[in-house]
């Protein structure tokens, strides 16, 4: 497939997929959403990849769905072609990590976009915001659901009713973003945090993404049994022995599996 909308770069292990509407703020539509998730599908099986990394540019990580195609959208439309269920749900099936790089605006699907990302590294540029209401609409790719879990109902009803837009900082004290950093190192800092983790064990990675991931899906008691599970598991693995190996012999660890 060639990508007209998104452009990728492999760094070693990494690989950078950055949006690219620059005309329209990287609004989101469904030849870039079709691109985004063929490549994600792509880079989840390709064995040199252990890390992607999504990222838009200074000014906006994505403002959002396309409102010049939405515009024209009937509801038999929406309805009936189960409006972006088709190609937004990929990301959701990427095993890999995936670490969203957010710099400027990360609005309406924009935002929902970098939330369905594992964890997200802001720039101090980075504005977070759900403002379908300004539309007449509601947010539709997860933003009243993943909102709520990640920084608590009143924050998430106030950003989803109001629309005001959360700044960077205003974000990691709500625990929407693992960190903020300085526009021009955005890159810098998000690049190592990929290669850290493509250093890591892989099939730990995995298990540790699954297992974070089913503290959402699940009880306590049913998440800690699953957990327990996997970890037996990784005693299974050959890395487990190195890295155990490595920390006794004072040594930094080569993991087999990357
Ligand atoms: N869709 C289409 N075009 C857009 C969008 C967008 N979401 N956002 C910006 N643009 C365009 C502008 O129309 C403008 O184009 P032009 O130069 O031809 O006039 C260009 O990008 C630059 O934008 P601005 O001139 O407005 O730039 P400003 O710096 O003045 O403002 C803002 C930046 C504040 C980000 C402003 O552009 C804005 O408010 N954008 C819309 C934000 C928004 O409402 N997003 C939510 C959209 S609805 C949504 O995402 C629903 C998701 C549902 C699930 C997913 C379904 C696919």
């Amino acid at each position: 497939m060639e990508y007209e909308n998104i452009l990728v770069e492999q760094r070693g292990k990494v690989v950078i997929v950055t949006l690219h509407r620059p005309a329209v703020l990287n609004a989101l539509n469904d030849q870039l959403m079709d691109e985004l998730g063929h490549a994600l599908l792509k880079f989840d099986t390709d064995e040199g990849v252990s890390c992607i990394m999504l990222t838009g540019s200074e000014k906006a990580f994505a403002a959002g769905a396309d409102i010049g195609v939405m515009a024209g959208y009937s509801y038999m439309d929406v309805y009936k072609s189960d409006f972006i269920t088709r190609n937004w749900e990929h990301i959701r099936n990427v095993r890999k990590p995936v670490i969203a790089a957010v710099a400027g605006y990360a609005l309406g699907g924009g935002c929902e976009l970098a939330m369905m990302c594992d964890f997200i590294i802001a720039a101090e540029t980075a504005k977070f915001g759900q403002p379908e209401i300004k539309l007449g609409i509601i947010p539709g790719a997860g933003g009243t659901q993943r909102l709520p879990r990640a920084i608590s109902k009143a924050k998430a009803m106030d950003m989803c009713l109001t629309a005001r837009m959360m700044d960077a900082q205003e974000a990691e004290r709500a625990g929407l973003v693992s960190r903020v950093v300085p526009a021009e190192k955005l890159m810098e800092e998000a690049m190592a945090a990929a290669d850290s983790i493509a250093a890591m064990s892989l099939p730990a990675v995995l298990m540790a993404k699954e297992a974070v991931n089913r503290a959402y899906e699940t009880t306590l008691s049913e998440g800690l049994l699953f957990e327990r599970r996997l970890f037996h598991g990784t005693f299974a693995t050959e890395d487990q022995k190195e890295g155990m190996q490595a920390f006794l012999e004072k040594r930094p660890s080569v993991f087999k599996n990357r």
